[in-house]
């Protein structure tokens, strides 16, 4: 990181994310990064909302790519995603009171980015808002594969909270409404305790390919996991990470942490193998980072650590 970056910090007292140049207008550029400050769709162990500034805070000072997986073979060195034309937008101004309101704010900032021909990272917020982010892209570029990341499968049918739309419901909206293809969405990570089977049922027969950690750790299954990775990115695809999905002794800052999640070389080898697709994921997020909640500054230096992969 140039010490630019950095005294930048220090001076302004501003952090955008990863020293990145502030444009809350929307503008070309190659990608922007857009904070959602809500969590209005969370059941329980609510802090999500703050997620955006901690992760900011975060990023001070961490660098602006990652090292190089390995160095005795000299690799390329990587290229800051600010020299790559990204930017940070600020804040989606969500209203706290009103899901459905926050929902549609979330749908339309991220839209006038699209239009500008931007990627999005979204900085959570809890996960309901991938919804709005998916209805934006999907406008534009057509149903998306998606790689979803989580301990959680997101797909619940909202019958038990008696609404449609929350953190646990949204990956089933988005199936319903179009706006992915089942038969290129992979999620990976699955491992949460079930009250009934009906979310993986409803997900079997759309096409969704479910990988538990398990799974995704079966030597024997590797070549039918690589096939699966590769079948998201053969269209516009999106990657949505909750960070529930890593184990909680890395992550433990999240409103529904589950035991037995995936180790950090895990998650990244999910994340660079998007690397593969034949072109970059139009949008994508990291999730559900409760600063609120015990462990907030440990777990929100493992998500910089996978912003500066799924940025890399
Ligand atoms: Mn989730």
């Amino acid at each position: 990181m140039s010490a630019d970056v950095l005294m930048q910090g220090l001076c302004t007292g501003l952090t955008p994310f990863l020293g990145l140049p502030h444009c809350v207008e929307p503008r070309a550029a190659t990608g922007v990064v857009l904070g959602v400050p809500c969590d209005a769709g969370v059941i329980n162990r609510p802090g999500a909302r703050m997620g955006p500034w901690a992760l900011r805070a975060a990023s001070m000072g961490m660098g602006t790519h990652p090292m190089p997986e390995r160095l005795r073979e000299g690799r390329a060195e990587g290229t800051p995603a600010a020299a790559r034309g990204w930017v940070d937008g600020g804040n989606i101004p969500t209203l706290p009171f009103s899901l459905a309101a926050a929902l549609e704010t979330v749908q339309a900032t991220v839209g006038a980015w699209v239009r500008q021909d931007c990627r999005t990272l979204l900085l959570g917020g809890d996960h309901s808002f991938t919804l709005g982010a998916l209805r934006a892209l999907a406008l534009q570029h057509g149903p998306l594969g998606l790689l979803h990341i989580d301990a959680h499968p997101d797909a619940a049918d909202g019958a038990a909270w008696g609404t449609d739309i929350h953190h646990g419901t949204w990956l089933r909206q988005a199936i319903l409404e179009g706006l992915v293809d089942p038969q290129r969405v992979l999620q990976a990570g699955l491992r949460a305790p079930r009250f009934d089977d009906e979310e993986l049922h409803f997900l079997r027969a759309a096409g969704v390919r479910l990988w538990s950690p398990a799974d995704l750790r079966d030597a024997s299954l590797a070549s039918w996991l690589q096939a699966d990775l590769a079948l998201v990115g053969q269209g516009p695809a999106y990657l949505s990470l909750d960070l529930d999905a890593l184990d909680p002794v890395l992550t433990p800052a999240v409103a529904e942490p589950v035991p037995g999640g995936l180790s950090l070389p895990e998650t990244l080898r999910l994340i660079h193998a998007a690397r593969q697709w034949a072109r970059p994921w139009v949008g994508a997020d990291l999730m559900e980072l409760a600063p609120t909640l015990e462990g907030a500054e440990a777990t929100a230096r493992v998500a910089v650590h996978l912003a500066l992969h799924l940025l890399a």
